[in-house]
């Protein structure tokens, strides 16, 4: 119903709505009218009322509900279902339980903070309230569990492509991160239940760091993240950046829904790679080895050669670059 009284009073924008005609159109009382107004005030909302002449809103705040994002996307499926959380352990964790229940494809679910926000291989990942996008996208593609690797380049290259259009200049930084400034802004977890031919789900995580401030960070994090706020000296509308991914992720991910194929998206990653041409460290075994990084192929593999000239693909895992993350 809240979310019905904020749609009647956006659509009116510019006039005033009496609470008389709010409760008639919805079919409530006007006491219960008041109430929705009054909590829309309490989520930040700032609504003009006048006695006689009624409600007019005057500003939303940047929160990642679904009435906010809506008013900039563009999709058919991706986030036209959206889950929003004041507070949760983890939208991954989330996502995956819901996709177990029957989720359909393309809802996002998107929380404010997570007390227990992960990263690969059980890192945490620090996620502040209000300060981030900390949000998962469930996906039910019908394409050979091989192909799946892929995905995250192409959320890779439909967030990048999202921090291009506010002007932040980034880089990729295979298979995971994005990078302003030599610093990590954004991490994607791809997590996926699958049977030997068929895939079941796959929960794509997206935590970028949007208005934090650099006092925030963790000291130990500090060194190697940063926000687009402390990049770019301004404070981000987060629900616009939100829904500018969404977009571009869809359009990317109609390619890849056929088949696995990610060519625009690889295109993008090797575009804005920050590893190409560069000598880079991996590691295995304990060890660590010195290779370069020379292309990213049709299969999202990173192709590094070592000091002998041999040739290696690399599915994932960790690289590091000197200058990158304070190494
Ligand atoms: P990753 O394993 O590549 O990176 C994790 C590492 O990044 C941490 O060990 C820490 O050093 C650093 N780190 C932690 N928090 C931050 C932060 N806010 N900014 C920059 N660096 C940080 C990357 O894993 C994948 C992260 C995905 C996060 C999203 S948020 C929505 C979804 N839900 C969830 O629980 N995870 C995903």
């Amino acid at each position: 119903m809240k979310s019905k009284i904020l749609s009647f009073l956006k659509s009116n924008k510019d006039d005033f709505i009496s609470g008389e005609k709010i409760s008639q159109a919805l079919g409530i009382s006007r006491t219960a009218v008041w109430k929705y107004i009054k909590a829309l005030k309490e989520e930040g909302y700032n609504i003009e009322s006048i006695s006689r002449k009624g409600y007019r809103i005057i500003s939303s705040p940047d929160l990642l509900t679904f009435e906010e994002i809506k008013e900039h996307l563009i999709t058919n499926v991706i986030g036209q279902h959206i889950i929003h959380f004041d507070t949760i352990g983890s939208t991954n964790t989330k996502a995956k339980e819901l996709a177990d229940q029957g989720q359909k494809d393309g809802t996002v679910i998107i929380s404010e903070e997570q007390t227990t926000g992960r990263g690969r291989l059980g890192r945490n990942w620090i996620s502040p309230k209000y300060k981030g996008i900390w949000m998962s996208i469930i996906l039910r593609p019908t394409i050979d569990p091989n192909h799946i690797s892929k995905i995250t380049q192409v959320c890779a290259a439909a967030v990048s492509l999202a921090m291009d259009e506010i002007n932040i200049q980034n880089f990729i930084k295979w298979p995971n991160d994005i990078v302003v400034n030599s610093k990590k802004v954004c991490g994607i977890l791809t997590e996926m239940s699958c049977e030997l031919n068929r895939i079941n789900h796959v929960v794509l995580g997206i935590g970028i760091n949007v208005n934090i401030d650099d006092e925030d960070f963790p000291k130990e994090i500090k060194k190697i993240a940063t926000s687009l706020k402390v990049e770019s000296k301004n404070t981000i509308s987060r629900k616009a950046l939100v829904s500018k991914i969404l977009n571009n992720f869809e359009t990317l991910y109609k390619e890849f829904s056929i088949e696995g194929n990610a060519q625009k998206s690889l295109e993008i990653c090797r575009e804005k790679s920050l590893l190409l041409g560069k000598n880079i460290d991996i590691s295995r075994n304990n060890q660590i080895i010195n290779v370069k990084a020379i292309d990213i192929n049709d299969d999202g593999e990173l192709i590094v050669e070592h000091s002998d000239g041999i040739k290696e693909k690399l599915i994932s895992g960790e690289v590091s670059l000197k200058g990158i993350y304070g190494i």
